[in-house]
């Protein structure tokens, strides 16, 4: 079914991590015009605002080495329940980061609609740490972790039900830095990644296919969290965390027209986008040009 209305949200959020400035991701995918972008596709599209963050006092609370971690639960929560009242009514979540923390709350509410929900995890870290495999004690690093119900009993219930996702229903593609506690994981759950080296050696349209094919027979509903610092940061400067040897921006368009031909995505997100790293605005120019792609947009 092709997607009649878009709901907009965003979490400003930048405790998940250590660098500020990426609470204003949204306003800068704003100022890049998504909302007119969308338009002219003929879908609907309403700007539901951003959900407030409260600010830190200290991001050391005592009893967990998670920084802000109350903050980013509390901020979370908010999310699931905004994204669940979306999808309630018939429409598409889309959401804006912020930090990949946030990707706990859009999980949570989206994976209440779903029995097999599956996950696209376009990013070039498998966000797959928990407290005692972190090297940095960053929640944008573990969300991934957190949606298969590894982690923090405050992260992994939100919305009040865990795990919010089978590892088996989850596809990473773009990773090329991952810790070794995440590798562990990769293999001990089964969880499918395409790296860079699968990339690279397949191409972007085999990976794709590959990608669809294994969803499309196990998952009722795909969850796009594309993490801007998947794409090369050539093409995407502005991220908090960027690593050498990306998907390209034809990648990246390539793969995002190929998911709108599939029909499979059922809502997504768009994080990481840090305004101050950036280069006149560019990342968030190019996540409101794979938006277009993924909604539908043709060159002709
Ligand atoms: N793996 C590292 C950590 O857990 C770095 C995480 C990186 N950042 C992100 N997530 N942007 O994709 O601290
Ligand atoms: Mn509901
Ligand atoms: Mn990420
Ligand atoms: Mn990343």
């Amino acid at each position: 079914m092709s997607i009649q209305k878009i709901s907009v949200i965003g979490l400003p959020m930048d405790l998940g991590q250590a660098r500020r400035g990426v609470d204003m991701g949204p306003s800068a995918i704003r100022c890049a015009e998504i909302v007119e972008r969308l338009e002219k596709l003929n879908i609907e599209v309403e700007d539901l605002g951003d959900i407030i963050v409260g600010r830190p006092e200290n991001a050391d609370e005592p009893g967990t080495n998670l920084k802000n971690l109350h903050l980013v639960a509390k901020g979370n929560t908010q999310l699931a329940t905004r994204v669940d009242e979306i999808i309630e009514e018939g429409s598409f979540p889309l959401v804006l980061g912020g930090d990949h923390s946030i990707a706990i709350g859009t999980l949570a509410g989206v994976a209440k609609h779903y029995k097999n929900l599956g996950v696209i995890w376009y990013d070039a870290h498998g966000d797959l740490n928990t407290e005692d495999t972190s090297p940095s004690g960053n929640i944008h690093g573990m969300p991934l972790a957190v949606s298969i119900g590894i982690g923090h009993p405050d992260l992994i219930n939100i919305h009040g039900f865990a795990p919010k996702v089978k590892p088996e229903n989850i596809v990473i593609i773009g990773a090329r830095s991952l810790d070794e506690g995440e590798k562990e994981l990769i293999r001990e759950k089964g969880i499918k990644v395409f790296t860079m080296h699968e990339i690279d050696r397949l191409g972007m349209t085999r990976v794709m296919e590959e990608c669809m094919d294994y969803l499309r027979e196990r998952t009722d509903g795909v969850h796009l969290s594309l993490d801007l610092d998947g794409v090369d940061p050539a093409d995407a400067p502005g991220v908090g965390t960027p690593v050498i040897g990306g998907i390209s921006y034809r990648e990246s368009h390539l793969a995002m027209e190929m998911l709108a031909e599939s029909n499979l995505i059922t809502s997504a997100e768009f994080v990481e986008v840090n305004p101050i790293l950036d280069e006149r605005n560019k990342t968030a120019i190019v996540a409101v040009a794979l938006m277009g792609s993924l909604f539908g947009e043709k060159l002709l």
